[in-house]
């Protein structure tokens, strides 16, 4: 599919212009004649980039952009906004009412699919972080306005010109920490040390700056920071080369303390939303797949990673085997030592079954006192084995209560190897019978399945 450009201008011929111009590079374009019909063309159609118009009748571009970021439903679509100015103010007003990049009439083809280019691929990694997870928390984060910046922020300036370094540093808002780096080679390592933004000096005399570039996107521990690129005026082929290996922005010397100020603060916030993102994203996926009693993983990815090991071993690959481990007379714990007692032993026996596990073991908490363990790779012999290591590895010592008494436990436990093309319910089932047969037949005690084929 591609990308949605919505173009903003009260003249029509200019933007006629600007739809034939994207038509031509496949982009799907819509249009708005006013700050009004944008905001709502912006909400209805969710376009992937907006491209605004400054001097417009009624409501100019800043205040129609103020308004998008405003917004919770637009406040993601980057916005680049168009002017026949090329005023310092004007620049510095615009990307201060949170308008993503600045573009000077008469437009300029390649400057301005270069841009649209990089602002589109960071949209596309926001929005693959946004539709990742749609949990409540999540929501939550996306309603919050991007808000200022409050914190301290560490930045590294990378030229090969000191004088030209200490005054791109001294240019910096006030809450963002400053280290200067002259040499490329350490100026990499700084980058990699916790830094939250780079500006990259692309006219350093000594280095090849793009290629210092390159180097960062293609390093793991630095591939997410925003990178700020200085460049000569007239220097095109240069910035679009910068935007297409992934430098975030663009600023041309001699650098103006202003925009330098809001180009930073812009980049900041950025990253500051999306590490957000990534954070609570991390966090949503860890809690949806452990068991919050006791740490192990819970049913569903339990199940999810069942039939990946069973897909792979009815594929040619290695054996998978289960085990089903159920706490005799649970209930009469709970009777005795209270629900809390009962929960202590829980996490004593999750804590138990992990120290005993293999690596490559998955353990999960399957419902209230049954645990479920997936074995990748061990046949029936070795499943049996562990099994019956567990089963005395629970009944060697009582359980701690917390209170200072203890609780004697045991458990019982089925296994079962999975037999070819057979799947994992079956499998499920017949470690399930096992299970019960270890019941009848006293507790404390290990059966193994019988073939599915008997
Ligand atoms: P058996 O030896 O046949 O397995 O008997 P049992 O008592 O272990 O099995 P039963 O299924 O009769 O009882 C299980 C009990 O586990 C009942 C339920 O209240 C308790 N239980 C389930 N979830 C939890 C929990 O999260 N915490 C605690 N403390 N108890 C739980
Ligand atoms: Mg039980």
């Amino acid at each position: 599919m591609s990308a949605r450009i919505l173009v903003v201008d009260d003249q029509p011929a200019n933007v006629r212009l600007l739809e034939a111009k994207l038509q031509a590079e496949y982009f799907d374009v819509c249009t708005a004649v006013d700050g009004f019909a944008a905001i709502e063309a912006a909400k209805l159609e969710q376009p992937d980039l907006i491209l605004l118009d400054v001097m417009m009748p009624g409501m100019d571009g800043y205040e129609t952009c103020r308004l998008l970021k405003d917004e919770p439903r637009t406040r993601h679509i980057p916005v680049v906004m168009v002017t026949a100015l090329d005023q310092r103010e004007d620049r510095i007003r615009g990307l201060e009412s949170g308008a993503d990049d600045f573009l000077t009439k008469p437009i300029d083809d390649v400057t301005l699919f270069a841009r649209v280019r990089s602002l589109l691929r960071l949209k596309t990694v926001l929005d693959e972080l946004r539709h990742r997870e749609s949990s409540d928390a999540l929501s939550y984060v996306m309603s919050e306005p991007i808000g200022d910046l409050d914190s301290v922020a560490r930045a590294v300036v990378i030229s090969g010109d000191p004088r030209a370094a200490t005054r791109y540093a001294a240019a910096m808002p006030a809450q963002v920490r400053t280290q200067v780096e002259t040499d490329p080679v350490t100026g990499l390592e700084a980058a990699r040390s916790n830094a939250d933004l780079l500006i990259v000096d692309l006219t350093s005399p000594g280095f090849d700056g793009l290629r210092l570039c390159a180097r960062i996107r293609a390093d793991a521990a630095t591939r997410q920071l925003p990178i700020l690129a200085v460049i000569n005026p007239g220097d095109t082929p240069s910035a679009v080369r910068a935007l297409d290996l992934g430098v975030n922005d663009i600023i041309h010397r001699p650098v103006d303390a202003g925009e330098m100020m809001a180009r930073v603060s812009t980049q900041l916030r950025r990253k500051r939303y999306a590490d957000r993102l990534r954070t609570q994203l991390d966090e949503s996926l860890e809690m949806a797949i452990t068991d919050p009693l006791t740490g192990l993983h819970n049913r569903r990815y339990i199940a999810s990673r069942l039939h990946q090991a069973m897909e792979s071993s009815n594929n040619g690959g290695a054996p998978v085997s289960l085990l089903i481990a159920d706490i005799d007379h649970f209930k009469s714990i709970n009777d005795r030592y209270g629900h809390e007692g009962g929960d202590y032993v829980l996490r004593g026996f999750a804590e138990r079954v992990q120290r005993d596990l293999r690596a490559l073991d998955l353990a999960a908490r399957y419902g209230g006192e049954e645990f479920v363990i997936v074995m990748p790779g061990a046949g029936l012999a070795e499943a049996r084995g562990a099994s019956e290591r567990l089963r005395a590895s629970i009944a060697s010592e009582p359980f701690d209560l917390g209170d200072g008494r203890s609780a004697c436990v045991t458990v019982s436990i089925g296994c079962a190897q999975a037999e070819d093309g057979e799947s994992a319910e079956s499998l499920l089932r017949r470690a399930d019978e096992a299970l019960y047969l270890a019941k009848d037949e006293g507790r404390n005690r290990v059966e193994a399945a019988h073939s599915a084929a008997a």
